[in-house]
């Protein structure tokens, strides 16, 4: 059964630290298929719109100033249940409330740089994954 998709990004943080590779390892062995991926760095403008729901919360500016500072990985991941899986599977926004063994916990510093994004609902995941990439790069 080909399952459903969700869209990550792993953050300037952890991209800068070098945990790319180990970050990918833990996804393709979770049992996700990368449908599609690229490193690229956001202008403010982009990560802006990105994260758009939340202008206007106290946060919105360190967000979007954060994920513009440097490279990202940006992916399509496909799986059974793929929104929700992988949410259980990075772990809590914050990485100190993150469970054992998650990706939050093991690669994320606090709540503004937590290492890595995933898509909070089928509709958000479709809106991100065509945010990033065309029809023909998802397939
Ligand atoms: P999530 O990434 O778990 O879906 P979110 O959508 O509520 O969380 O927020 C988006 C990102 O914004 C989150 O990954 C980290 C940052 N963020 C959220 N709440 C924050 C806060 N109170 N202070 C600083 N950064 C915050
Ligand atoms: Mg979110």
């Amino acid at each position: 059964m080909a399952g459903t998709i969700t869209f990550t990004m792993i953050k300037p943080s952890a991209f800068a630290a070098g945990f790319t590779g180990k970050i990918l390892s833990m996804i393709e062995e979770g049992g996700y298929k990368i449908k599609a991926m690229k490193k690229i760095r956001l202008t403010k403008e982009m990560a802006g719109h990105f994260y758009e729901m939340h202008l206007g919360k106290p946060f919105y500016e360190e967000l979007t100033s954060f994920m513009s500072s440097g490279p990202i990985v940006a992916a399509v991941l496909e799986k059974e249940n793929a929104v929700d899986s992988f949410r259980q599977f990075i772990g809590a926004t914050d990485p100190a409330k993150a469970a054992e063994g998650t990706i939050r916990k093991l690669y994320g510093k606090n709540l503004g740089e937590n290492a890595i994004h995933g898509s909070d609902s089928d509709e958000s995941a479709e809106r991100e994954a065509s945010f990033f990439f065309s029809f023909t790069e998802q397939n």
